[in-house]
């Protein structure tokens, strides 16, 4: 048990849904506490830096695209155990395998517009918040 940071997006298919209130508000109902948020665009340069485990992958091509269409929503989030806690509420990779009640389960079909991405660990979370919030 410890109190931890975690990087948390709405990607630019849940902002352009409409679904960034409610997806902060089920962090803000689990517990979670928000310190920062930012809107930001992200361009190549920045998609490479935060998916560098991704970039020789067969679908980057796919998620470079889709990550870079729109306007995204960065924010830091704290909170007892708050990046297994982020993931749990996310549910699983593929919305179209993810249990409802979750918020890709919910609100996604296709693994690509998976509205939210959350930090795995918490060297992830600090390497993330770094690229983010500098
Ligand atoms: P993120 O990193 O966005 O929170 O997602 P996950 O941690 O749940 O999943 P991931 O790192 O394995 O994938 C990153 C990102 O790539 C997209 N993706 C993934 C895709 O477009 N096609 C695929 O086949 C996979 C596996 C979705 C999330």
């Amino acid at each position: 048990m410890a109190i931890e940071r975690t990087f948390l997006m709405v990607k630019p298919d849940g902002v352009a849904r409409g679904l960034v209130g409610d997806i902060i508000s089920r962090f803000e109902r689990k517990g979670l506490t928000l310190e920062q948020v930012r809107m930001v665009t992200i361009d190549e340069e920045l998609a490479r830096r935060h998916y560098a485990e991704h970039v020789d992958k067969g679908f980057f091509p796919e998620l470079l695209s889709f990550i870079t269409s729109g306007p995204a929503v960065a924010m830091a989030w704290s909170g007892e155990s708050a990046v297994a806690v982020g993931r749990t509420l996310m549910g699983p990779t593929d919305p179209a395998v993810a249990p409802p009640g979750t918020i890709r389960g919910d609100y996604g079909t296709v693994v690509t517009q998976n509205l939210v991405h959350g930090s795995d660990s918490s060297d992830s979370a600090t390497r993330e918040l770094a690229i983010f919030f500098p």
